[in-house]
């Protein structure tokens, strides 16, 4: 089928005059959009031999950029377990998007089939699920991939418009529900996931105390993305009692807006401010990003009227907490029954965690703080080792990971454990959700009573910085201890100790993008000038 696919490519794909060799980046690939039909027929072939590889179970491709401008696209490659992509298969794919001739195409793909011995003959049982997001770009990229999953003999379950957790969640439940003995796999599409968070956000909710006063209404800014289309779906399958419990604004069919522009979970993020669009009654406001694997609270203060941000570091604190209080619950119940189990819950976190989360987290019973670089394939990997794993990123991706032993172990002998198996329906045990987790967030503040001003006022962020440094070769660049250190070039580490030493709970690390061409550079200190002055001084020494 190499001929056939070749062949393929060259009528769909072009001749590229300007072949760029893309890096698959933290999160897949990522360009503007006209660079990209050769390189998603390519991820699609590959994640089709994946599928063939790993006992025809389905694999699944999404071609979205995220938070990124609408005129750029992006490919994301998922496991058969719902997960990222396994880092091997990474280095496989730049390598494959790298060829540019017929022959040296052919030549790799024949040589990763006998390194990885894939099961070519099992191709008409291997399948891809392929989802994308709102972009002018996508369904043309989409039906690329079809084309090319097709011309080596597998098959394509087209999900259509989906959010990247959602692809996630499908491909994950698809394998788990299809047993070896079935003839095809019982697919799992998107209304079999909006149906799950409503019915598991609908349990949990009437499990809870009810509200204290009027429910207080969010308003859930969409980016213009792919988020609205599933916001929509869940809200019509939401019984009476929590209808117009989440407003959705910045839809994807707004003529107004530009997806991402001025709007979603990176702008309230990083510009500290309310998105365009976002009513003046907002009070509760709720930012997805471009393919909504990323969400953002925030309110504003009504002293000041400043943006109150509610970030990842917010997400954990609460939500450690509130899981820390139900295992503490289960825990006691145990010892009286003489049951005796240990539990750990891990809390999985960046460099860029503000050093006033982690502080509080350390107090927390059953909690343990681990660390991981940047990016959610390294944090789900982590969050795997425990019991219940936690990992947020202070941009908003994040989600709750409960191990199957416990699982195993909950029975409905407890109230509290009744709510741990419909926490672990509700929350995407796949990859960070930002849907789910905004369910997720309203369950915990209304089981817990907190109002969004006393779980701001849990602990004050240390203030902090990020500069962007423009160098020739950010990979001269090289850091360890999860990029808290530079190790290369090594002036670079002691002068940036030096600028620590000057401010007094002074904290910054410097570290290579692993999307942009470009140096990050963070700092925290007790002022917001302290943390400025010490990103500039030691962006300067970055330069
Ligand atoms: C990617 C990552 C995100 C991370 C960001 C860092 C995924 C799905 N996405 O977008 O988690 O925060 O990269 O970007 O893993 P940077 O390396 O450019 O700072
Ligand atoms: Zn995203």
């Amino acid at each position: 089928w190499m001929h056939v696919y070749g062949e393929l490519e060259k009528q769909s794909a072009g001749i590229d005059e300007h072949h760029v060799a893309l890096r698959y980046g933290t999160g897949g690939f990522r360009a503007p959009a006209h660079l990209l039909p050769r390189v998603v027929m390519r991820c699609a072939v590959l994640m089709a031999l994946r599928s063939m590889q790993d006992g025809a179970r389905v694999t699944g491709l999404m071609i979205t950029a995220s938070h990124n401008p609408e005129c750029d696209n992006g490919v994301k490659m998922v496991e058969s377990s719902g997960h990222m992509l396994d880092g091997r298969w990474e280095v496989s794919a730049e390598a494959f998007v790298a060829c540019r001739e017929e022959h040296a195409c052919a030549k790799w793909v024949q040589s990763l089939i006998e390194g990885e011995r894939i099961q070519v003959y099992r191709a008409r049982d291997a399948a891809v699920l392929l989802g994308f997001d709102t972009r002018r770009s996508s369904p043309d990229l989409a039906f690329l991939a079809e084309r090319a999953i097709e011309s080596v003999g597998a098959k394509v379950v087209r999900l259509g418009l989906v959010t990247t957790p959602q692809l996630h969640f499908c491909v994950r439940r698809t394998n788990t529900s299809t047993k070896p003995w079935m003839a095809a796999p019982v697919i799992c599409r998107s209304d079999d996931y909006v149906g799950e968070l409503a019915s598991s956000f609908t349990q949990l909710t009437r499990l809870s105390a009810p509200a204290r006063g009027p429910r207080v209404q969010v308003h859930v800014d969409c980016a213009h993305g792919v988020g609205a289309v599933a916001m929509r779906a869940l809200c019509a399958k939401l019984p009476d009692e929590l209808a117009g419990a989440f407003v959705v604004f910045n839809h994807e069919s707004d003529p107004h807006g530009v997806l991402n522009e001025r709007c979603g979970a990176d702008y309230v993020q990083k510009q500290r401010c309310f998105p365009d669009g976002a009513p003046q009654n907002c009070s509760h406001l709720a930012s997805l990003d471009g393919d909504a694997d990323r969400l953002v609270l925030a309110f504003k203060d009504p002293q000041n009227m400043d943006l109150c941000l509610l970030d990842g570091d917010f997400f954990v604190v609460l939500l450690a907490h509130y899981f820390s209080g139900l295992m503490k619950e289960i825990d006691l119940y145990w010892s009286a029954t003489g049951q005796r189990r240990s539990i750990g819950i891990g809390v999985v976190q960046t460099a860029y965690s503000n050093g006033a989360a982690k502080e509080i987290l350390m107090k927390l019973d059953f909690v343990q703080v681990a660390m991981a670089h940047t990016g959610v394939k390294y944090l789900e990997k982590e969050a795997l080792k425990f019991d219940i794993g936690m990992y947020w990123e202070p941009n908003g991706h994040g989600t709750v990971l409960f191990s199957e032993s416990l699982l195993a172990s909950m029975s409905d002998a407890h109230p509290a454990m009744e709510r741990l198996r419909l926490y672990s329906r509700l929350v995407n045990q796949a990859v960070g959700d930002g849907i789910a987790d905004l369910l997720l967030i309203q369950v915990v503040l209304q089981d817990t009573q907190i109002g969004l001003h006393d779980w701001y006022a849990m602990y004050t962020p240390r203030p902090s910085k990020n500069l962007v440094v423009k160098v020739k070769d950010k990979n001269a660049i090289e850091t360890c201890d999860f990029d808290r250190r530079v190790t290369r070039p090594e002036r670079l580490q002691p002068c940036v100790d030096q600028a620590i030493a000057k401010y007094p709970n002074g904290r910054a690390f410097v570290r290579p993008s692993g999307t942009e061409d470009v140096v990050r550079v963070y700092a925290e200190a007790h002022s917001w000038e302290s943390a400025n002055s010490l990103a500039e001084e030691i962006a300067a020494h970055v330069g």
